[in-house]
């Protein structure tokens, strides 16, 4: 008997009329997994930044002998330095990479200092840039003005160079708060994302992100599969190891199917205490049917080593994509996942440890929600 053969994918129709007649999925294998997507990441990176080691600096100052002696004193303070003739080049620097401290000559052709600290207040960066002016400049209006502008900081030419060392020490304080301050942030999130047990994404992100999934394959027209999974008598597992030894199997298994998955598309999430939704964009039912029945043979494949000892553990599996082409606007996240669960809820009735699984057709996409 093939490993598979327990598995069956189920007409559409059969879920509608209660009737199971099941056939057998054609299941032709890996190449069917894509490799290439899109990744969805909300996840942003916190760019290092200590009050320790230097920032890099963009320098933008017109004139070559200003720009070469600033430059050279900069690096020799420990500096890396970028040093540019006016704001446009600047600014298309600053869209490149991630510079925390910009120090800007006011008056410069094309562009000025003013004119790129506004341009650079408005764009969505890596982290906050601290931005030093200078300018020859020392009437208070000019100073209000380049201030208002989006400097943090002002020095007036010619650059007492001791002077400037110590007003880029104090924007590197700001710069090391703020970096302290958004790496918690970015704590904070993944806390609020993930399930504290196992590791998965939680409830909370699965209903957040798997609209989202539904809508970027709706756009751009491909296929979407989700697996509902549980896993089989997880009480009796409770029950005569342990509910620590039970905590230890839950953990096991997501590494597993973590395993299984492609980590830069696919994701895991605990839908509730055993079980889970995997979520696999650019799948179409047949490498969604694949992925269960790959995770589901790994899970029972060898037993799961907790301190209560070597632990068997079967899961059973209810697959639901979309068509090939992705979803229409009828199909609604919550018609995937209980199309999901209701196969599932076949798998158990057919005896557990198996994958069941159907393809939600367009036309018929609108009966899945009800
Ligand atoms: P079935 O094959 O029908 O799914 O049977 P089952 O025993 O797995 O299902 P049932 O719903 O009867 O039991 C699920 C158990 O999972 C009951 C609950 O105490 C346990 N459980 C839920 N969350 C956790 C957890 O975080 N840790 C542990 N150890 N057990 C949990
Ligand atoms: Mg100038
Ligand atoms: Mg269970
Ligand atoms: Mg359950």
């Amino acid at each position: 008997m093939s490993e598979l053969s327990a598995s069956t994918r189920i007409c559409y129709s059969d879920i509608l009329d209660n009737q199971v007649e099941a056939r057998c999925a054609d299941i032709n294998g890996q190449s069917l997994l894509r490799a290439e997507f899109e990744t969805v990441s909300e996840i942003e990176t916190v760019t290092s930044i200590t009050a320790e080691t230097p920032p890099a600096i963009l320098l933008a100052e017109d004139d070559p002998v200003t720009r070469m002696l600033m430059t050279r004193f900069l690096k020799k303070a420990g500096y890396e330095v970028d040093a540019v003739a006016d704001g446009t080049e600047a600014l298309d620097k600053m869209t490149k990479r991630y510079y925390p401290i910009l120090v800007t000559d006011w008056e410069m052709p094309g562009m000025d200092g003013v004119a790129l600290c506004k341009a650079v207040r408005n764009m969505q960066l890596d982290g906050y840039v601290y931005a030093l002016l200078l300018t020859a400049r020392d009437a208070k209006e000019h100073i209000i003005a380049g201030l208002e502008a989006g400097a943090d900081d002002y020095l007036i030419k010619p650059v007492h160079e001791p002077e400037l060392i110590a007003r880029l020490n104090a924007g590197r304080r700001i710069l090391a708060l703020e970096h302290s301050l958004r790496a918690a942030n970015h704590r904070n999130r993944i806390l609020s994302i993930t399930d504290a047990l196992t590791g998965a994404y939680n409830r909370r992100y699965l209903m957040e992100q798997l609209p989202r999934e539904v809508e970027r394959c709706r756009r751009y027209a491909y296929p979407l599969s989700v697996i509902m999974c549980d896993i089989d008598h997880f009480k009796l597992i409770n029950d005569e190891q342990g509910h620590a030894a039970g905590d230890e199997v839950l953990q096991q298994f997501v590494v597993r199917v973590q395993r299984s998955i492609r980590s830069n598309s696919d994701w895991i999430a605990r839908y509730g205490g055993e079980e889970f939704l995997m979520v696999l964009p650019e799948a179409d039912f047949n490498a969604g049917f694949f992925v269960a029945e790959k995770i589901r043979n790994l899970i029972s494949a060898s037993a799961f080593a907790t301190r209560a000892g070597d632990t068997a553990v079967t899961a059973s599996f209810g697959v639901a994509s979309t068509g090939p082409t992705g979803p229409d606007l009828t199909l609604k996240v919550e018609g995937l996942i209980k199309a999901a669960d209701q196969c599932l809820y076949r798998s158990k009735q057919a005896g557990r440890d198996r994958t069941m699984g159907i393809e939600i057709p367009n036309s018929l996409a609108l009966l899945a929600n009800g």
